[in-house]
């Protein structure tokens, strides 16, 4: 086997590229990355990721981080399961993972961060204008999330990892209070990617992890 990802699976960003593993049924290996121990700040996962973040796939000599590309990575390993074959499809795919970079992730962790992470870090209590503003963020992306989402089970034509990018953050929606209740489409659909049995088998990985 020489694919390995190194991943801390409670965050968001580590919890996207196991459940695609997973789904797939790819066959890895899993480094666990314990953030609260520093290992990302260690000259070993420095070399394989400057930024010091998790998570980062090894394929070999091939060293792939950003979460969205590894996504992209694994899911090429079994063309046509999680990325359509045709152009628009494909396009369409990116279009939503470049837009969870941009709009949805970073909204998403403004609230995480000031509700989950300080308090598991003891950085201190919620930055109240943080999360004003995070809120403000988040409601401005879930109604674009919810509209795509009416009428239709996905994001896009059908179950992409698109979707596991954008549903993703979603693991910890009660933990930071992400206030959902006003986007039923988004909230059902939501729901539909808790049921599937790789998230159910990811999240089973963070108590793993955790209790090593
Ligand atoms: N854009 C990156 C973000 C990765 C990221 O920020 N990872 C965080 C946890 S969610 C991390 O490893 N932080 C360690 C640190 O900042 O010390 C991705 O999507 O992979």
């Amino acid at each position: 086997m020489s694919l390995r990802i190194h991943a801390y699976p409670s965050t968001p960003r580590a919890f996207k590229a196991l459940v695609v593993a997973n789904h797939l049924g790819v066959d890895y290996e899993f480094a666990f990355c314990d953030l609260m121990a520093g290992v990302q700040k260690s000259e070993t996962f420095t070399a394989l990721n400057p930024n010091q973040k998790m998570p980062v796939l090894e394929d070999g000599a091939f060293v792939l981080w950003e979460s969205n590309a590894i996504m992209q990575y694994l899911a090429s390993k079994k063309p046509g399961a999680l990325t359509p074959t045709d152009e628009r499809g494909r396009a369409d795919v990116l279009r939503w993972q470049f837009w969870d970079a941009t709009t949805w992730d970073p909204a998403c962790t403004k609230l995480i961060f000031q509700r989950v992470v300080k308090a598991k870090f003891n950085m201190g209590g919620p930055d109240e204008g943080e999360v004003e503003l995070g809120l403000r963020m988040f409601n401005a992306a879930a109604r674009i999330l919810d509209q795509q989402l009416t009428g239709r089970d996905f994001v896009c034509d059908r179950l992409s990892v698109a979707d596991f990018a954008l549903a993703s953050p979603l693991m910890l929606a009660e933990a930071a209070d992400l206030p959902l209740q006003p986007y039923a489409a988004l909230r059902g659909w939501a729901e539909r990617m808790a049921a599937l049995p790789a998230w159910r088998a990811t999240l089973a990985m963070q108590q793993t992890a955790s209790a090593a």
